[in-house]
């Protein structure tokens, strides 16, 4: 009895302490459901960055031009590099490298459905950039105020990168649409076709299907709902799209004066829950080449301890 009022207490000055807009910090009380959403959340986004990095990582050698080489070559290097600050995010709730990479390989943990999709042609790389990168964005943005201090600093860091990148996708594919030869713009709206849908539902599913996210939000880890961050979504990137000419995929979309949105038609949610499971047209593939990556890396590992254990 007394251990249970002690953790309500204890829960009670938690909860005050996100009302208040405060930080909470590694080694700071919290809750174990709290700690544990974290490291679920946390390192299936490194993940995401991690696979994220070889559909577009796939046409380095393929770009038209040396400048386009040079600017997928930094994209694909950042979000390396995001996927390292998540892990250490995820690290200082508790979480073991070995543990999250090994849930990966075996492919007990979950990454962003999207990166299942193959990428086709060069105006993919584009497409990602604005599309993928934008959906991606308007969530970390919102992340970027989580209650838990290291994840919200990455977050910080992570969303200006990424700013960068959805600016040259997007500079990329108004080019193909407003000024290229009419193959380029026909690339651009097959790249739209595509990977319209699977972007949106990077946002996971509807709020009434989605169990984690009253919890999230009770505690701040989300400010928004999947659908609230969805909706606001489409509206931007629909109006974007048809100022260049190019058509979202979408014969359902309609324009909600009152509420001032477009609001798009249904989500094929089966096609979502057989990526998810694992059989998405790329998720052999992707799997495949992070094992391949891991046992190539083996060497650098035991440099790295051997030199350690020297040091
Ligand atoms: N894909 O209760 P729900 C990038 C799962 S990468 C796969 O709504 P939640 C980039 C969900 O995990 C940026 N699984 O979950 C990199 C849950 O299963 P578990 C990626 C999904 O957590 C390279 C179940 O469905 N961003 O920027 O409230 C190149 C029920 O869902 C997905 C992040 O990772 C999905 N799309 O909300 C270019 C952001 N959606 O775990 C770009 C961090 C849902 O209970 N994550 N599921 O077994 C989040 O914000 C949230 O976790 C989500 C889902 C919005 C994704």
């Amino acid at each position: 009895m007394e251990a249970t009022q002690t953790y309500d207490a204890q829960l009670a000055e938690f909860e005050g302490r996100i009302a208040r807009g405060e930080k909470i910090e590694p080694g700071d009380w919290m809750p174990e459901a709290y700690r544990k959403q974290l490291i679920r959340m946390i390192s299936q986004h490194a993940h995401s960055e991690i696979v994220g990095m070889l559909p577009e990582g796939k046409y380095i050698p393929h770009a038209p031009s040396l400048r386009r080489k040079m600017v997928l070559i930094a994209k694909v290097q950042d979000e390396a590099g995001h996927g390292q600050y998540l892990y250490h995010a995820a690290e200082t709730l508790g979480a073991t490298r070995e543990e999250m990479i090994d849930a990966l390989l075996t492919g007990k943990a979950k990454y962003s459905s999207v990166f299942n999709y193959p990428t086709l042609t060069w105006a993919d790389i584009g497409m990602i950039g604005w599309l993928v990168d934008g959906a991606a964005i308007k969530n970390q943005l919102m992340l970027s105020h989580a209650s838990y201090g290291p994840y919200s600093r990455a977050m910080v860091r992570i969303c200006a990168e990424e700013t960068f990148h959805y600016k040259q996708g997007m500079e990329m594919i108004v080019h193909y649409a407003t000024n290229g030869t009419s193959r380029q713009r026909t690339m651009a709206q097959d790249a739209l076709n595509r990977w319209w849908w699977p972007s949106l539902m990077m946002f996971g599913p509807h709020d009434s299907d989605s169990p984690n996210s009253a919890q999230l939000i009770r505690w701040g880890i989300k400010t928004k709902t999947n659908d609230e961050l969805r909706n606001e979504f489409v509206t931007e990137m629909v109006e974007q799209f048809n100022a260049i000419g190019l058509t979202v995929p979408d014969p359902d979309m309609v324009y909600d004066a009152e509420r001032e949105q477009w609001i798009h038609g249904p989500i094929d949610w089966d096609e979502f829950w057989q990526v998810v499971r694992g059989n998405g047209p790329m998720n052999a593939e992707r799997l495949a080449a992070r094992r391949k990556a891991h046992d190539d890396g083996l060497w650098v590992r035991e440099a790295l301890v051997a030199f350690a254990q020297r040091a």
